[in-house]
């Protein structure tokens, strides 16, 4: 059995020219490339028997150097099953991506789940990298929001009536005690917004708040997350382009936490816009507070391709 990348020049790939088993037979190869299969008939164990073939099924993997991304931050690399790398591929596409050396932990000439790749970068720094197969593991496990710079519409800062800080800042300082509060002056004032700048782009797959929950308030909200060019909040929020979570009718209490779940979505700005709450506007002191924001995630910038 030959493989071929031109239909020209073909590799022995499989030696069966002492096969003695009758009918069907299955080679499991580990290192074959190609575009052309063929089958040289040598022989056959009967007299004047001729070549027949009734079926030949081929099974694979896309060679496809652009089928892995790197995640830097966690130090992961992520090979879909649909595709194979070889060890050698690998090792020349990162030396082309800047990277001056590496050495990889490879039962064989394929990188496979699992394996550890120890990278040396062009500063000389070595860095061992985890190869996945399971994209769920390419997420990040760590708070995307946490000590980001946060933007708000407006904040009390410090609450005359219980002398506690109620600055935005609250939201992602990995406290759950401390809360941001909007200005009040004498009257709440909706909508309200507040988020985090991520830094840059991620897909967003998580966002987890703890809202406030004086006298069982409940908030009504929605949430935007805004790509990366994008700073013009009020005409954002009255396009409804980038709106991934709508609870506009919010009446669920759940002691104010909320846990979304969504698809990915695409930004560098979460911005939660408050719309008003169960108190309000009866309670004219009931303003917008939130304790704890959490944003996960996965990367965009960081794929190799
Ligand atoms: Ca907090």
């Amino acid at each position: 059995m030959e493989a071929s990348s031109d239909g020209i020049n073909y590799q022995v790939i499989a030696d069966r020219s002492d096969n003695n088993v009758v009918g069907t037979t299955t080679d499991v190869l580990r290192a074959a490339r190609g575009r052309y299969i063929r089958v040289q008939v040598l022989s056959c164990s009967q007299k004047d028997g001729y070549a027949s073939l009734h079926d030949m099924q081929i099974n694979g993997w896309l060679f496809d150097i652009q089928g892995y991304k790197v995640d830097y931050d966690n130090k992961l690399i992520f090979i879909s099953d649909m595709n194979a790398l070889t060890v050698k591929d690998f090792a020349d596409h990162l030396s082309s991506e800047g990277n001056c050396a590496l050495s990889i932990q490879a039962a064989d000439d394929y990188i496979h789940s699992g394996d550890q790749v120890r990278i040396t970068d062009a500063y000389g720094r070595k860095t061992i990298y985890t190869v996945t197969d399971r994209e769920y593991a390419y997420r990040y496990f760590t708070d995307l929001a946490l000590y980001k710079t946060v933007l708000f519409s407006s904040e009390e800062g410090f609450s005359q009536k219980t002398g506690t800080n109620t600055h935005a800042y609250n939201i992602n300082d990995g406290h759950p005690e401390t809360a941001w509060t909007a200005e009040t002056k004498s009257n709440a004032n909706y909508p309200e917004w507040i988020g985090v700048d991520l830094g840059r782009e991620f897909g967003i797959f998580e966002i987890d708040m703890q809202f406030e929950t004086k006298d069982d308030r409940v908030y009504q909200y929605e949430v935007y997350a805004l790509p990366d060019q994008q700073i013009n909040w009020y005409e954002d929020f009255l396009s409804k382009e980038m709106l991934i979570i709508d609870q506009s009718e919010n009446k669920t209490f759940d002691d104010g936490h909320y846990h979304h779940e969504i698809m990915g979505n695409k930004g560098r700005y979460v911005i939660i816009r408050i719309l008003g709450n169960s108190l309000y506007p009866d309670n004219n002191h009931a303003a917008a507070s939130l304790y704890d924001l959490q944003v996960y995630g996965t990367s965009y910038d960081s794929y190799s391709r």
